[in-house]
């Protein structure tokens, strides 16, 4: 009688233990987590490039998502951010069957045609900080809008700058880099309005988002026009550069600097006086918010289109904009009186 009791148990439990192997590896044995996403998706972060402590930033943010809803993250990509220093990277992702690519692009034409291969073979495509053409990916998350971000960059150097005005130059990142170029134009447009009539934008250059270029490039700036009275860095290598350029020149205090930059890297500048103030969103909530638009697009609770809807963990209920766009949120400005507060 025991023996036979002991049989018909083991048969039990082998027919709930294939049924939990069917269904993925969850702890709910459903294949799902709470957020209605699948557990054991793989989920490959590609940065512009991987020694950039933005970078490094969104990466643990996204990792502490993918790991929330029980997948596997990887990071991967090239030390430049050059244009088509992705292609290759996205090639051997989609090889490995990974469930989505989650990229920040150099190029937004450079790497279309490997996304779009990697699409049509099943993976997903996200892109954050900066976008491909909407037609190479599924979703854009958005840290902010490019409005908002050339806004409170006119209005930070306008005011860093004070009333008299004079000649600004903007100190980019890549000259191809979607994100940079957008914001660009807009703080060009944003130029133009009679309020800033007094400031002459009379040069754009670019460090590519190296520290070494982007220090030269600043210095570059100040040879040629030494009545230059600021410089715009919206990108947080090359704020951090131009910083410590200005802080260790004659050009200290009298050449106002602002951009968008992490709090760690301007946090001596900005004591020393060389910024008076910065702006950035929170590069981890971005990977975070990336990670888990990612793992509900394979999923196949979102698809992308407007007006889908998902939870992104600790942060909350997303809806897909225009364009497969989904928001982060605002910037945050950074000053003497709340630089203390941060630490990323
Ligand atoms: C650099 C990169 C990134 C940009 C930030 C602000 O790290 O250029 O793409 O969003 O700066």
């Amino acid at each position: 009688m025991k023996k036979v009791l002991t049989a018909s148990l083991a048969a039990l439990l082998a027919v709930s233990l294939a049924a939990c192997a069917e269904d993925g590896d969850s702890d709910t044995g459903t294949g799902e987590t709470t957020n209605g996403i699948k557990s054991g998706l793989k989920i490959a972060f590609l940065p512009k490039q991987v020694n950039n402590p933005y970078f490094t930033s969104a990466g643990t943010g996204g990792k502490n998502a993918v790991t929330e809803f029980k997948g596997t993250y990887s990071e991967t990509g090239p030390s430049e951010a050059s244009a088509s220093s992705q292609v290759s990277y996205i090639n051997t992702l989609s090889q490995q069957d990974t469930d989505v690519i989650v990229v920040s692009a150099n190029d937004k034409d450079a790497i279309c045609g490997a996304l779009s291969e990697a699409k049509s073979g099943g993976t997903k495509i996200v892109t954050y900080d900066s976008d491909t053409k909407p037609e190479c990916r599924d979703v854009f998350v958005n840290q902010a809008t490019a409005d908002g971000i050339a806004k409170s960059q006119i209005k930070l150097i306008s005011d860093a700058v004070g009333p008299a005005g004079g000649k600004i130059a903007i100190l980019s990142a890549t000259a191809n880099a979607t994100n940079q170029n957008t914001w660009i134009e807009k703080m060009k447009a944003e130029l133009a309005k009679p309020e800033y009539s007094k400031l002459q934008l009379v040069a754009t250059v670019y460090g590519d988002d190296k520290d070494e270029k982007s220090f030269q490039e600043a210095q570059g700036l100040l040879a040629k026009y030494p009545d230059l009275k600021g410089i715009i860095s919206p990108t947080t290598v090359g704020v951090a550069a131009a910083a410590r350029y200005l802080s260790g020149s004659t050009y200290k205090g009298k050449v106002a600097l602002t951009g968008l930059g992490t709090p760690n890297q301007m946090r001596a500048f900005v004591k020393d006086g060389t910024c008076k103030a910065f702006a950035l969103w929170n590069p981890e909530e971005l990977g975070y918010l990336a990670a888990y638009a990612a793992g509900a697009l394979a999923s196949g609770t979102i698809s992308g289109k407007q007006g889908d809807k998902f939870t992104a963990g600790k942060l909350g209920e997303f809806t897909v904009g225009a364009n497969g766009e989904v928001l982060l949120g605002d910037p945050t400005t950074f000053d003497a009186s709340n630089i203390d507060k941060f630490n990323f």
